[in-house]
């Protein structure tokens, strides 16, 4: 995506140095992932996305953060697969509103295969064709699964690895870290771009951040987009009492972040309606350069689109645009 693959970029990463970036007193750590993001990036923007759950609720999958696992009580209704029409008509309106990204959701173990595969493929084709980027995270995916969707025309497939390989046992038991890294390499193989990153506030500690932040900068090439997410607490999930992360640490994550994947799109993801605005702000500046716009994330709200564009006004800052159809 970005033409500056230069020297810059590592793939070997330590744990040990990761840490020590984390660690770094605030203002040194800002000004590192600032001029690390200069080069790469333009500071004073942001890609805006856009999130519809295309298949809501019932999933097989225990994950103890998710209010669409069937396992817990979020008092989310099942929804089946949600039509083409109904989709194309939400990214465009995406699209009105300044998305340059469209991203589907569907709570599945895995992808499926059949008529839904199909119409999951026509939706795909739809979002490019109105000028947009495509993402989709539908869970698992075979190799000719991701093959399917690369000539369809997918630009990116979301497949986060959530945390990292030590506490991942604490937050998800029906599917291992191994299932995740091998979709990953099917999405990779297949010549799609990939988004993947983790959440932040689960009850982790500063190493499984770091050791999280290692699995993803070692990948290489690095996953194109690192959504950072801080947990959004459900009633009714098992973390729907997580103990409150200091927001610190999130602008610690994404500068680490920035600074290990300088040309990687690092995404203020899930979670800014616990944010003040002063600590969205203090994310840009760690190097975050995208946010989830509309009132709507998968199944919890997000802040609407006129909070994000005054705040942006109120920064300087200004959505990067996007290419018509
Ligand atoms: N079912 C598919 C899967 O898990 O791969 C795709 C949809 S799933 C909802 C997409 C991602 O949303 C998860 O990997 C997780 O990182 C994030 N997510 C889900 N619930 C969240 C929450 N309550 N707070 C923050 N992030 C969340
Ligand atoms: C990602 O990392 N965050 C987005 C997107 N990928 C699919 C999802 C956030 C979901 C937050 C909980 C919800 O709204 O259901
Ligand atoms: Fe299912 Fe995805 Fe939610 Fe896990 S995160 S319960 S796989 S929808």
């Amino acid at each position: 995506m970005n033409p500056r693959q230069t020297s810059d970029i590592r793939f070997d990463w330590k744990v040990a140095e990761i840490g020590s970036i984390y660690e770094l007193p605030i203002p040194e750590l800002l000004y590192r992932a600032q001029s690390v993001h200069r080069l790469h990036h333009i500071p004073t923007e942001v890609q805006a996305c856009s999130l519809l759950s295309i298949k809501t609720g019932g999933c097989p999958e225990d994950c103890a953060y998710c209010p669409q696992s069937a396992h817990y009580a979020a008092g989310l209704s099942k929804e089946p697969l949600m039509g083409v029409r109904e989709t194309l008509a939400a990214a465009e309106h995406a699209r009105e509103q300044g998305a340059t990204r469209f991203c589907m959701g569907a709570a599945w173990r895995s992808a499926p295969e059949g008529e839904d595969f199909e119409q999951i493929l026509e939706m795909v084709r739809g979002v490019r064709s109105l000028g947009m980027e495509a993402c989709c995270t539908l869970g698992m995916l075979t190799r000719l699964q991701a093959e399917a969707l690369a000539a369809a025309g997918l630009t990116a497939y979301n497949h986060n690895l959530d945390t990292s390989p030590e506490f991942y046992g604490e937050i998800i038991t029906t599917r291992t870290y191994q299932d995740r890294l091998d979709t990953l390499a099917h999405v990779r193989h297949a010549g799609i771009s990939v988004c993947c990153g983790g959440i932040i506030g689960m009850g982790e500690n500063r190493l499984d951040r770091y050791r999280l932040l290692e699995q993803l900068a070692c990948q290489h090439p690095h996953p194109e987009s690192v959504p950072i997410n801080l947990l959004v607490k459900v009633g009714g999930t098992p973390l729907e009492s997580a103990a409150e992360l200091d927001s610190l640490e999130l602008a610690r994550t994404i500068a680490t972040a920035r600074i290990l994947m300088p040309a990687s799109m690092v995404r203020l993801s899930a979670g800014r309606l616990s944010l003040s605005d002063e600590a969205q702000a203090l994310c840009f500046v760690a190097g975050a350069n995208s946010i989830f716009m509309g009132e709507k994330l998968l199944t919890t709200p997000n802040p609407a689109q006129t909070s994000d564009e005054k705040l942006l006004g109120r920064l300087g800052m200004r959505l990067r645009a996007g290419a018509q159809a």
